[in-house]
């Protein structure tokens, strides 16, 4: 499921026209495109949308009747996922490797190939993020109610991430 749910990740954020996938401008594909281009049964996929631990994808009828799936967020694909802005909690945070913490110092938090940079409620969450490389992992503290004054945006992805441009250092704290 594990493996599935990575090349579903894959195609829908990364690579849908190397398997000959056009997503509509907010990211969404057919079902049974999916499942043709991928080669996967519908059960399949319906097991790794019920079952993924961080609701990574969304299916949805439209009005044409026609069912059709995106990623929740995380594209390096140009989508519109029509998220509004949104306040944000006083603190967020962000988990990364120990070893970029001095490059992340210099230069804050950079989106890197993704659309933003990805922040987290809690701690734990952010840990988890920052284990995904291996290795020692910091948690920084991003001061978002801070940045939020000073004009910057923020945005609530469907399965709970937040979302912004980008971190300038001076709103991080490590630890
Ligand atoms: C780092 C997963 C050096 C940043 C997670 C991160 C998340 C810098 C890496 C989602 C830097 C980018 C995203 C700078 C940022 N210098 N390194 N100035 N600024 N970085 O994978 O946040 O499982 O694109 O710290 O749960 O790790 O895919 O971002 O380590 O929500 O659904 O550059 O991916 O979700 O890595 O993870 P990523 P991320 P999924």
């Amino acid at each position: 499921m594990v493996r599935l749910s990575k090349r579903m990740s894959r195609a829908l954020r990364h690579e849908p026209y190397r398997i000959g996938l056009a997503p509509d401008d907010a990211g969404w594909v057919r079902v049974d495109d999916l499942l043709a281009a991928m080669r996967i049964d519908r059960a399949d996929l319906d097991a790794v949308v019920a079952g993924n631990d961080k609701q990574r994808f969304a299916v949805r009828c439209g009005p044409d009747g026609v069912e059709r799936i995106r990623a929740t967020q995380g594209h390096s694909i140009p989508v519109d996922l029509g998220l509004a802005p949104q306040s944000p909690p006083e603190r967020l945070y962000h988990g990364t490797a120990a070893a970029v913490l001095d490059s992340i110092r210099a230069t804050g938090l950079n989106r890197g190939g993704r659309h933003h940079v990805h922040l987290s409620p809690d701690v734990d969450t952010a840990r988890r993020v920052g284990a995904r490389r291996g290795g020692p992992v910091v948690v920084l503290t991003v001061d978002a109610a801070a940045m939020a004054r000073d004009g910057h945006v923020f945005y609530r992805s469907d399965n709970g991430v937040w979302l912004t441009e980008a971190v300038p250092a001076a709103y991080l704290t490590a630890g």
